[in-house]
Parts: C-alpha cells; sequence; structure tokens
C-alpha cells in the first residue's frame, strides 16, 4: 500500500516526486539558523511505514552481552545532548554533474539544518555490552519496499563501523527543534550521524543489530558507492564525510541588478572540521576576496553564513564564484569529482549576473 503523510501540496517545497516522497528546502531563501520543520527537504526511498506503538521501544540486539529493549519514555529519561547540524543528501546538486547522470535531480535543496536531541549511541551499546566479536553496527528503519535493480523486499539499512557508531556525536534522537521528531522526518526515533551525508541518518529506526561482520545490504553495497566510472566498478569507496560546499543564496543566478553595492551572501559547510574561509571571485578564479564569516563557534557541525558587500560601478554582464576552505586544509574544487551514482557534488558555486 503507498501511504502519504499530511497535505499533498507544499507549495514552499521543490518536488522531485511524490511517492515516494523526494522534495527540495527554498535553500536560497532561507535565512535562519535552524530550518523550520515544514522547509526541510525530504528524501524516501520508499513510502511512508505504517507506524505501530511498537515504534517506541527500540531494541538492540546481536553481538551483545544482553539485547536490551529501550522504550521511548525511559530513552528520554537518560542524559541527553543536542546537536545542531547539516543534514545533507549526497546526491545533493546531482543536476549539475557534466555528464548529466541518473538519479533525483537534486537542485541545492536537498540540505537542512536542525537541533537534534537524544542519548549518545555509545551510552546505549555500554548497557547491552558488546562482545568482543563485534564488528559493526546495524540500523534498519521500518520503511521497506522494492528496488529497480534487484529482486526482493528491503527496508532501509544501513550500519557503521564501531568507531563511528561510539562516537560522542553519534546520537538516537528523539526531538527535532525542540520538539519531538515528526513522522516525516523519521520520529518516533532517528540515528543522526553529524559530518556525515545524510544516508547515515536513519529514519524510523526499528531495531539496532550489532554485527560480527561487514553489512552489505543493497543501501551499503550498492548505493552510497563513488564510482568513479561509467562502465566498471574499478576505484570504488563508500560515501561518508560531507565535503567542504558553499552556495550563493542571493542574488538568484541571471538575476539583473543596478550598478551600486549589493549584498552577495549565502552559506558554507562541511563534514571536515570547521569552515575557515569564504572567497569570492568576479574574474573566473584568478582573483578571490574574502567574505564575512557569521558563525556559532559552539556548533561545530552547522552551516556558516557569510556575506559580501560587492561595489559594480561597471555595467555588464558578471560572473561571481564562490569557494569555501575547511580547517583541515580542504577547498571546493573548480571541477566536482565525477561519479557515475552523482554523490558529493562540490564544485565552486558559479553565478550569473547582468549590471545596467
Ligand atoms: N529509514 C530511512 N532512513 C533514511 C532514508 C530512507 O529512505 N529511509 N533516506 C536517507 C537519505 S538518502 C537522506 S538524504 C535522509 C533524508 O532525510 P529527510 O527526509 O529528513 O530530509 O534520510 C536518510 N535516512
Ligand atoms: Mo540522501
Amino acid at each position: 500500500m503507498e501511504y502519504y503523510v499530511g497535505e499533498l501540496s507544499r507549495p514552499y517545497l521543490r518536488t522531485l516526486s511524490l511517492m515516494p516522497e523526494n522534495q527540495e528546502t527554498p535553500i536560497h531563501f532561507l535565512k535562519t539558523w535552524i530550518t523550520p520543520e515544514k522547509y526541510f527537504y525530504r528524501r524516501n526511498h520508499f513510502s511512508y511505514p505504517m507506524l505501530s506503538p511498537h515504534a517506541f521501544f527500540l531494541p538492540i540486539t546481536g553481538e551483545v552481552k544482553q539485547t536490551l529493549i529501550f522504550p521511548y519514555c525511559y530513552l528520554k529519561s537518560l542524559s541527553s545532548k543536542s546537536v545542531t547540524m547539516v543534514l545533507e543528501c549526497s546526491g545533493n546538486k546531482r543536476s549539475r554533474f557534466s555528464p548529466r547522470v541518473y538519479g533525483e535531480q537534486w537542485e541545492d535543496g536537498a540540505i537542512s539544518q536542525g537541533v537534534w536531541k537524544g542519548v549518545a549511541l555509545r551510552d546505549l551499546l555500554n548497557m547491552s555490552g558488546l562482545n568482543s566479536a563485534a564488528v559493526e553496527v546495524v540500523f534498519e528503519g521500518y520503511d521497506y519496499g522494492k528496488r529497480t535493480d534487484m529482486e526482493g523486499i528491503f527496508h532501509y539499512a544501513r550500519s557503521l563501523p564501531m568507531e563511528k557508531a561510539m562516537h560522542q556525536d553519534t546520537i538516537i534522537a528523539y526531538e527535532l527543534n525542540g520538539k519531538s521528531i515528526p513522522y516525516a522526518q523519521g520520529g518516533p526515533f532517528r540515528l543522526i550521524i553529524p559530518q556525515w551525508y545524510a544516508m547515515a541518518s536513519v529514519k524510523w529506526l526499528k531495531q539496532i543489530t550489532v554485527i560480527d561482520h561487514n553489512f552489505d545490504g543493497p543501501f551499503q553495497t550498492v548505493d552510497y558507492i563513488y564510482y568513479p566510472h561509467k562502465e566498471d566498478d574499478i576505484g570504488k569507496k563508500p560515501v561518508t564525510n560531507i565535503k567542504t560546499d558553499s552556495i550563493i543564496q542571493q542574488p538568484l543566478s541571471y538575476t539583473t541588478l543596478d550598478t551600486g553595492v549589493h549584498n552577495i551572501n549565502g552559506i558554507a559547510w562541511t563534514g571536515y572540521g570547521t569552515i575557515t574561509d569564504v572567497e569570492l571571485s568576479f574574474d573566473e578564479g584568478t582573483t578571490w576576496k574574502r567574505a564575512k564569516l557569521r558563525k556559532d563557534t559552539n556548533q561545530q557541525y552547522a552551516w556558516t553564513f557569510w556575506e559580501y558587500q560587492w561595489n559594480v560601478e561597471e555595467e555588464g554582464e558578471y560572473t561571481i564564484m564562490c569557494r569555501a576552505k575547511d580547517s583541515t586544509g580542504g577547498v571546493q574544487p573548480l571541477e566536482a569529482e565525477w561519479n557515475r551514482k552523482g554523490y558529493g557534488y562540490n564544485a565552486v558555486y558559479t553565478i550569473k549576473v547582468k549590471v545596467e
């Protein structure tokens, strides 16, 4: 049965498909630190799952000393933590790859920022106790369905290596922006993985299983892999950390402006350290000028707003480029690394404007 949540039209989101629901955020118009839930992008592989009261009980099983089932209220009584972070689909900006690639043709809006509150996964794993054979932790969602490329019915499921599972900021979230996680955003329980692309943040958690081998579900071994070549799988590697990236929010590309001073602004974000610089070029990348950054230094996983006052006296057509740099030495490249499934597009952001 196809199942859909709420009103059918969300005019403030850009619709890619409704069954399953894939819609993007109007990111160019969001100037708030936190994305209100109604503006959150939505990316679903299957139709929404039908949830029963079981969804309020989260089991941890497999290679553990003791299988435990965590009821919602008990989980909420444990010591909690909150992370403000960028949630970005690894397919964000896919439509910009050249040559074009198949898949949801996301523009810039498969990205949102929320405050997620929950319990550190490692606290729960420590309560269960890990067996020495433990290698990975598998997270299964309630949603399931068919794939176009193989036979069978699959749940959405992904794993984490032990090190990432035990990271202090890997959480089992039960709140988004100060309220219970809305159903559409993956409540009652959602795995939240800062710094990684959002495929890792499994919605509608059904079960957590510690295993003694590498998980080989299709959302791990077929999808969310960078395949550098069109015809073969040589050089493939898994999609993990969010690449350093930025967009110009305003002005929009192909806007006409008058002469004078214009505020050029946008956001920058990264899954590698923090954003240290955003630079703009008005001469096709020959020289770069620094933008002014505005960030919350207490929130290392959040995006950074930036702005630049552009004084333009001469009429004509202009190309404006922006690029972000991170604290690990990373910088947006002039050209994105092409890959067959179109993940991790982060080329220098380019717009054109006409001054008249
Ligand atoms: N259970 C489940 N979790 C999931 C997915 C899904 O289809 N099912 N999609 C993943 C992908 S690819 C992304 S980009 C994000 C989207 O989260 P959102 O719908 O809250 O924006 O959820 C991730 N977690
Ligand atoms: Mo995604």
